[in-house]
């Protein structure tokens, strides 16, 4: 054996490899590289001997078998205080190595590119350098492996003060199983997505931290935010901050829940939510109606809510936005009139997000107890059904279109939801109740007497007759709701008594 400390080195992000490398030489080690790490050692004037001296075979098949070899192997394996390891090492005229520096070809990097092809994905995925982190990982007792450069500093340090302590390399091993478990996962998300297997049974993916955010819900809980870097659709993720202080974890749930709301509407929209819920929606020809039908809506609730619009945030709208406080505003771009008005509100965040792309929604985790539920979202429409009218009267041409607006946001209202809708804007939300009535009481109250000729949206069936009831009590003229119910026959009787007229879905929108 080599007196020798030896150091296998085949990066493919050759940052800072150079500088750890020399000093690697001056305390002593041997080093040991594949081709093009070698290389750029060399230029650098680094001594250094190649993978194939070592294993006495060429790399082969434009690289794919470079250092998939006993001999490599069994150096990163063999366990140095087990004589018969040492002594078949010996026999067979195999050094060890006690330090392995590896990272892997860019996978995630090359999918993340538009426009790259299969091939170049599949040529992307490494598996020498997996198998060489995972031998070296597992032998941690005796081999130091490094994943990431920013470890060289440190591991270097060690070394200058004799050895790496063994909790230091175990501390390593962890960081290698991790990092080749998200590196696989990376590859089985793809090719998931490739076979169009991504459904919930089939579900695979990988998230990376985006941010560690200050606390949770509530100040006494921990947490961070974590993206899925191959989804390519609309995500705060991949929002630009133009102005405001740090997202925190229920700004992003808000400003999530505003966005994906938002997304459901064609025409000038404004969404304002507090707590996960609309509190005021509204549309119009121009984005300032909009905000203003939004606003009216529900003048109380918006303080201190998320706005999300889909056109380019205007001058005027602004201005009017900022005689309120809000704590976000999401658009897809922002006028330097818009800008110049909001950035002297400093802690207001402001979210620019392309709203664009076409990719859907994809799936939603929730937690539970040891565990996670997946599914998809719900992307569903009115368009996507065929709707039915069983009551006597057909909805007028008003009606229609407050039934319409009513039933895309009741889809996001946590349920019992009920929304009462008039002349494009909602005027009442009722969210989150264990009873539907009351649910609908809540609407009914906040609409107050805007809720004569108004349009209801009931995100689930109705078992009793009793909705309709107070609907009526309150004015209300037209009705949408899945239908469904034994008791269905009860509540179109009850709308056909009071001249109500109602839509059947044939779909539920539950969200909890
Ligand atoms: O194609 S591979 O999967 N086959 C191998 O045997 C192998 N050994 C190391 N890729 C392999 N590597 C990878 O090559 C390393 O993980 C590293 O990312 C890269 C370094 O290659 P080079 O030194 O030629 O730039």
């Amino acid at each position: 054996m080599s007196q020798h400390k030896r150091a296998l080195l085949s990066v493919s992000n050759k940052e800072g490899i150079v500088a750890f490398a020399k000093q690697l030489v001056e305390q002593g080690y041997e080093l040991v590289s594949t081709g093009g790490t070698k290389r750029k050692l060399e230029e650098a004037g680094v001594p250094v001997a190649s993978v194939s001296d070592i294993t006495q075979f060429p790399e082969i098949l434009q690289g794919r078998v470079k250092t998939l070899h006993p001999h490599i192997h069994a150096g990163l394996l063999a366990q140095q205080d087990k004589e018969d390891h040492v002594k078949q090492l010996e026999d067979l005229g195999i050094n060890g190595i006690e330090l392995v520096v590896v990272n892997l070809y860019p996978f995630k990097e090359t999918i993340a590119k538009d426009g790259i092809t299969e091939e170049e994905a599949i040529e992307n995925i490494d598996i020498g350098g997996p198998t060489m982190l995972r031998a070296a990982a597992k032998n941690f007792q005796h081999v130091t492996v490094v994943v990431e450069p920013d470890h060289y500093e440190e591991v270097l340090s060690y070394i200058k003060e004799g050895e790496v302590p063994v909790t230091y390399r175990k501390q390593l091993a962890a960081r290698v199983f991790q990092h080749t478990a998200s590196y696989d996962a990376h590859i089985a998300g793809y090719f998931a997505e490739a076979v169009e297997d991504s459904a919930p049974e089939q579900y695979t993916r990988t998230y990376e931290r985006v941010q560690s955010l200050r606390y949770g819900e509530n100040p006494h809980q921990q947490a961070a935010f974590y993206q899925d870097p191959l989804y390519k659709g609309i995500s705060l993720a991949h929002a630009s901050q133009l102005n405001g202080k740090e997202l925190s974890y229920n700004n992003i749930q808000d400003a999530n829940a505003a966005l994906s709301m938002v997304l459901d509407f064609t025409e000038p929209a404004a969404i304002a939510v507090k707590h996960m819920n609309p509190c005021g929606v509204g549309t119009a020809d121009s984005l300032f109606g909009a905000y203003e039908r939004a606003y009216a809506a529900d003048p109380v609730s918006i303080f201190g809510g998320i706005v999300a619009v889909n056109r380019e945030l205007d001058g005027n709208t602004a201005e009017k936005m900022k005689e309120i406080f809000l704590e976000i505003i999401i658009a897809p771009s922002f006028s330097k009139e818009a800008l110049d008005i909001l950035t002297t509100k400093k802690n207001l965040r402001l979210l620019q997000v392309d709203m664009t792309k076409e990719q859907g929604a994809g799936q939603q985790l929730t937690s539970v107890r040891g565990g996670l539920l997946v599914q998809d979202v719900d992307e569903a429409s009115l368009e996507d059904v065929t709707t039915s009218v069983p009551t006597d009267r057909e909805p007028t041409e008003q009606e229609w279109q407050d039934l319409k607006l009513a039933w895309k946001v009741v889809k996001h209202v946590k349920s019992n939801a009920i929304v009462v809708a008039k002349g494009q804007q909602t005027v009442g939300v009722g969210a989150g109740q264990m009873n539907r009535v009351g649910a609908a009481k809540i609407a009914f109250e906040q609409a107050s007497d805007h809720s004569h000729g108004a349009a209801l949206a009931s995100d689930a069936f109705f078992p009793m007759p009793d909705t309709v009831e107070e609907a009526a009590k309150a004015g209300i003229t037209a009705i949408i709701q899945p239908g469904g119910s034994k008791r269905d026959q009860d509540s179109i009787d009850a709308c056909n008594e009071h001249g109500i007229t109602m839509v059947f879905t044939g779909m539920r929108h539950f969200k909890h």
